[in-house]
């Protein structure tokens, strides 16, 4: 289902200057033990960025996903750009979420960061549903302007691959002003967000007992701890050695 969408992002990726990064060993890809699934990631190395990665899982007409994250070099306190769109075929359901998931929840910061993001939402309405999230919360690193939406195959195959290009590119275009003007956030600051953002993420995402389910629990641990959220692993054993970030 986001083959199409995958191939945007990584030629959006590599217009930019990206360059692929190899993937801890064992994770770059994974087909579950029943073989009814496979994982892949890509990590990229990208100008402006400290890190960028990309995952798609593909699990037939049961599930099939599509999952990014940017962290933005930490001199620059622009929000993170977040993707995670599943498709669940059998029932012909949607969830998509894109997002500029901000560092902190204060009006200066999503008036410098946020009017492309804005601008979006009203250009598609049927991806900007004030739906209830069960697992996170919304006014920790979510803006008030994220597309979301739980649908159906309308919007899966109509505005989906229009909001993705044009949210794709009013990231770009937030990092080009970024990186033009002074972070009003502290680099020591930022770095302690973004890493508080991987501990937050990996102790309310959804994904684990799924990945659990296709994958075992030993590899979806090294998963989570090592490619998807490593900065959780940093952040506690800095706290704990009572280390400044
Ligand atoms: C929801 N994301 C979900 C769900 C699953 C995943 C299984 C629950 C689906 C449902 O509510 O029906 C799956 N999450 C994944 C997978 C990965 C992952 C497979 O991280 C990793 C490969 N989630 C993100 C990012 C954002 C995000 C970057 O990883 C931000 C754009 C958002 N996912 C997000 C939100 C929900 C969700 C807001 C709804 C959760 C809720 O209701 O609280």
């Amino acid at each position: 289902m986001f083959d199409s969408l995958l191939d945007v992002l990584h030629g959006s990726i590599r217009d930019r200057g990206g360059k692929s990064l190899a993937v801890p060993e064992g994770l770059a890809e994974c087909v579950s033990q029943k073989g009814d699934g496979v994982i892949k990631s890509w990590l990229w190395n990208v100008p402006g960025f400290r890190r960028w990665r990309v995952t798609r899982l593909d699990a037939g007409e049961s599930l099939q996903v599509l999952n990014s994250v940017a962290y933005p070099q930490y001199s620059n306190d622009q929000p993170l750009m977040g993707i995670d769109l599943l498709w669940f075929g059998k029932r012909c359901k949607l969830v998509a979420v894109l997002d500029f998931q901000p560092l902190v929840q204060d009006e200066a910061y999503f008036a410098r960061h946020f009017q492309g993001l804005q601008s979006l939402r009203t250009q598609f309405p049927d991806l900007s549903s004030d739906g209830a999230m069960r697992s996170f919360d919304p006014n920790q690193y979510f803006s008030p302007w994220l597309l979301f939406c739980r649908g159906g195959l309308e919007e899966a195959k109509g505005s989906l691959p229009l909001a993705f290009n044009a949210f794709l590119e009013c990231y770009w275009e937030l990092q080009e002003k970024s990186s033009q003007r002074p972070s009003r956030i502290a680099y020591d600051q930022v770095k302690k967000l973004q890493l508080e953002y991987d501990v937050y993420s990996s102790e309310r995402d959804p994904a684990h007992g799924l990945f659990s389910s296709y994958f075992g629990k030993q590899w979806s641990d090294r998963f989570l701890n090592e490619f998807l959220f490593p900065g959780s692993n940093l952040e506690r054993s800095s706290s704990s050695m009572n280390l400044e970030l």
